[in-house]
């Protein structure tokens, strides 16, 4: 019988080796030590035996089966743990493959112009300052001589917030205050939102304004002409044509408007300059003496030209974009396209 068992044991050994998952394991413990195995079956008969060979065999056969319940459990783990391993390899980090890229995002086509227009001026000389976009009065109408009953205060479409304060119509009050508080010479470049009421096609209730400002003694209008016609010329195409119309405003004299060549028909006339072959840039002039006055500066011993534009109409041109109102939509289909 012990000789059967020593058999039995190293049969369950040879097909432990060759099971190689769980369930072949549990097949041949069954197989041995179920309620009907080989194993489970000699153990049974262990009562058939004379007396006097019963206590041997029972402590042999028992050995026996606890030593094959633990080469049974032994290949349980070593089966569990290679499978571990394996979903370990499988699921190992490939460091060489390329990396997820994340959404870049992109400047507003308006903040790519400004800081354009202002580079520009910047190499020229112009520092960049800014201001407040709620003003007083004093600094947004009176100290640039247009007074509270002047004609020039209905042009501006004005958000009042009470008698006194206000939306700013221009980037000029960062100019007044700049004077106020600093001594000539000034080579200024000013950027900014503007509010005016209005709304239509071309226009909105917000916009971007970039107006300069330089003041030295003996400043001609051949600065002011240089200067512009120096700008138009690198944020244009180098051989536009430029003119200069003489205009009108409360702050400058004499006052002109700038025109540039058409950018679409170079001035043969189409739809974007109303047949024309010209299109308005900006407003420009030389400082008016009672602005001067108005900042305790002396008109006698300083003179200087100021300029303003509007930065959505640039980037119109510059872009090829028809409807200002783009600009404001914020689609990410319209905005991604400028990087
Ligand atoms: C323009 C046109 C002409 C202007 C004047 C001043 C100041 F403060 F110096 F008087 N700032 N900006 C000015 C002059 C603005 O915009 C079309």
């Amino acid at each position: 019988m012990l000789q059967t068992g020593e058999q039995l044991y190293h049969a369950l050994l040879v097909e432990l080796a060759q099971a190689n998952t769980e369930q072949q394991v549990y097949q041949c413990k069954s197989k041995f030590l179920g309620r009907n195995g080989s194993i489970t079956r000699l153990v049974k008969q262990i009562p058939t035996l004379p007396l006097h060979e019963r206590a041997v065999a029972g402590r042999e056969l028992n050995r026996l089966k606890s030593d094959a319940e633990q080469a049974i459990e032994k290949r349980l783990r070593d089966i569990i743990e290679c499978k571990k391993q394996q979903q370990l390899q499988q699921s190992v980090v490939d460091v060489t493959l390329p990396g997820r890229t994340p959404p870049l995002g992109a400047l507003h086509p308006i903040t790519l112009t400004t800081r354009n227009i202002v580079s520009i001026f910047a190499a020229m000389g112009f520092s960049v300052v800014e201001g407040p976009e709620i003003e007083l009065d004093f600094f947004n109408f009176e100290a640039l001589n247009i007074p509270k009953d002047h004609p020039a205060r209905d042009m501006h479409d004005t958000f009042y917030i009470d008698d006194e304060i206000l939306l700013r119509t221009h980037t000029s009050p960062v100019q007044i205050r700049t004077m106020q508080d600093s001594k000539p010479p000034l080579r200024i470049i000013c950027p900014g939102k503007v509010y005016r009421c209005d709304s239509d096609i071309s226009h909105t209730p917000m916009f971007h304004q970039v107006e300069g400002l330089l003041v030295d003694c003996s400043v001609s209008l051949s600065d002011l002409k240089g200067v512009l016609i120096q700008f138009l010329h690198n944020i244009f195409d180098a051989h536009t044509a430029v003119r200069f119309r003489p205009s009108f405003f409360p702050f400058t004299e004499p006052s002109a408007e700038v025109d540039i060549a058409c950018v679409m028909c170079k001035g043969t006339g189409c739809r974007v300059c109303s047949g024309t072959g010209w299109l308005e840039i900006l407003g420009c002039g030389m400082v008016h003496p009672a602005v001067f006055r108005n900042v305790g500066y002396d008109p006698e011993t300083v003179s200087g030209f100021a300029f303003g534009l509007g930065v959505e109409r640039i980037a119109m041109l510059l872009y090829g974009i028809n409807d200002i109102r783009l600009f404001f939509e914020n689609d990410i289909r319209f905005l991604s396209q400028f990087i």
